[in-house]
């Protein structure tokens, strides 16, 4: 019966032009006034809004954003998700985010097309090989899934992969999350809007946050390109443009800005049921639902705030796509661009309170932050409600900068910087 209407409704909905659809969110003019104002509408910054809803029962909150939601990085990764870190304050972080992820769809009952098909990591040299069996051992004593592949494991889970032992960098074997995956990027950043908005938060699209007000060390409200609001607290979660806002509120953030490029391939059957990511030939691909190839590449090694991508990279990309796939060669590119990521000297993220009462910030996820949208958003909001970090998020405070308690998280980036 079930399914009957699905597929009546399928029909009608396809004849009837979507007219007449319900709007996923409303549209509202800004208040005067929130508890809660927070800049960036990425998926960050809406599960933030979502969970200070749920969670924390603060409902009079706005999520600020200066183009669409989800246009910056959320819309923009390669949507791999996976929890295997080597220090135990990562590990904790994006296994909370993963667990998460793992009853997201339901939790948001709205499909965020979450696929635990499997991430691989490659290892082409014995060191590598060592340096994943140490990790394996770190990631598994924080009771995280992980599993050494040896070859013939390796060409049992994924056939097409190159493993001949005549390969520039042979595949000496890999680590396998068998829990990690992909989901649907843009999904993540509607299904949180959606659940943050029933229950009251504001979605305010095309509104860019262009100041802060402060004063006595507190701040105020945010100046924007649609007027004043004011705010008791206000929650920046702009990756990409942490540095930017920071100094908008006059103190600077240790983080440097660089592209990071992707790009997908024309769709094709499917013919790849895993994630593979190879730091050494440096390439990670997936294929998504709609058949295509996405594949990315380590971050260009300028400071840049340009959205687009470059042949050379792009290059480089396709060169080691098809040395691990040969089976590929033939395959088109359909399109290609970048985000800009926000990365800090530990490869770790920043959440916590900022030199100014009553901002937070929530940056520095650098090339890996779409895994932890949830967790992020979750700890996020406990912080802000709280005024104070939750465990999960006290280790990646501004004062690690000082302390020297860095996080250092270069080597599970898998990806170049
Ligand atoms: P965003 O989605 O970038 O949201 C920030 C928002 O702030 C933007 O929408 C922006 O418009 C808004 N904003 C900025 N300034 C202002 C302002 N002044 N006023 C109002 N709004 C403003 N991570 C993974 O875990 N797995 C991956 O496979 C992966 N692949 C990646 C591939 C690429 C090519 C890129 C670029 C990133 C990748 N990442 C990956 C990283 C991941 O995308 C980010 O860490 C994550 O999406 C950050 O989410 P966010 O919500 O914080 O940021
Ligand atoms: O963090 O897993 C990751 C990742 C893969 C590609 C870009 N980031």
């Amino acid at each position: 019966m079930k399914a009957r209407y699905s597929i009546f409704s399928l029909a009608r909905n396809a004849l009837n032009y979507h007219q007449d659809w319900r709007q996923a969110w409303r549209s509202p003019e800004p208040k005067s006034e929130y508890d809660v104002v927070i800049v960036g509408g990425g998926g960050h910054g809406l599960a933030t809004a979502y969970y200070l809803a749920k969670e924390h029962g603060i409902t009079n909150v706005a999520v600020v954003e200066k183009g669409w939601l989800g246009g910056g990085n959320t819309g923009r990764n390669t949507t791999i998700v996976r929890s295997n870190y080597l220090w135990d304050e990562s590990a904790a972080i994006y296994e909370h985010s993963l667990k998460l992820w793992e009853g997201l769809s339901q939790e948001l009952n709205f499909n965020v097309m979450f696929s635990q098909r499997g991430i691989m990591n490659l290892a082409h040299n014995q060191h590598e090989l060592r340096e994943l069996h140490r990790r394996i051992n770190a990631i598994r004593l924080n009771g995280i899934d992980s599993e050494i592949l040896n070859v013939e494991q390796i060409k049992a889970f994924c056939p097409i992969l190159n493993c001949s032992p005549t390969a520039r960098h042979p595949v000496l074997g890999a680590s396998l999350q068998r829990r990690g995956g992909t989901a649907r990027h843009d999904a993540v950043a509607w299904g949180y809007a959606r659940g943050a908005d029933s229950r009251g938060v504001d979605i305010i699209q095309n509104c860019e946050v262009t100041g802060f007000r402060i004063s006595n060390g507190r701040v105020q409200g945010i100046e924007t390109t649609k007027g004043y609001i004011g705010a008791k607290k206000v929650a920046c979660v702009t990756a990409g443009h942490s540095g930017v806002m920071a100094g908008l509120a006059g103190f600077r953030l240790p983080i440097e800005s660089h592209p990071l490029q992707a790009l997908v391939s024309e769709p094709v059957k499917p013919v790849l049921d895993t994630v593979v990511m190879s730091p050494a030939v440096h390439v990670y691909v997936s294929q998504s639902d709609k058949g295509e190839l996405v594949l990315g590449a380590g971050i260009d090694a300028y400071n840049s705030y340009a959205q687009t991508g470059s042949p050379l990279v792009v290059e480089h990309q396709l060169n080691a796509l098809v040395e691990l796939f040969p089976i590929f060669s033939r395959l088109r590119v359909l399109r290609q661009w970048a985000g800009i990521v926000d990365t800090c000297p530990d490869a770790s993220p920043i959440i916590g309170k900022m030199p100014v009462e009553g901002l937070y910030f929530n940056c520095g996820w650098g090339t890996g932050g779409f895994k932890a949208t949830p967790g992020s958003g979750w700890v996020m909001a406990y912080t802000v409600a709280q005024d104070r970090p939750h465990p999960l998020n006290a280790p990646f405070g501004l004062e690690r900068f000082t302390s020297g308690y860095l996080i250092d998280e270069h080597g599970a980036a898998g990806v170049a910087h």
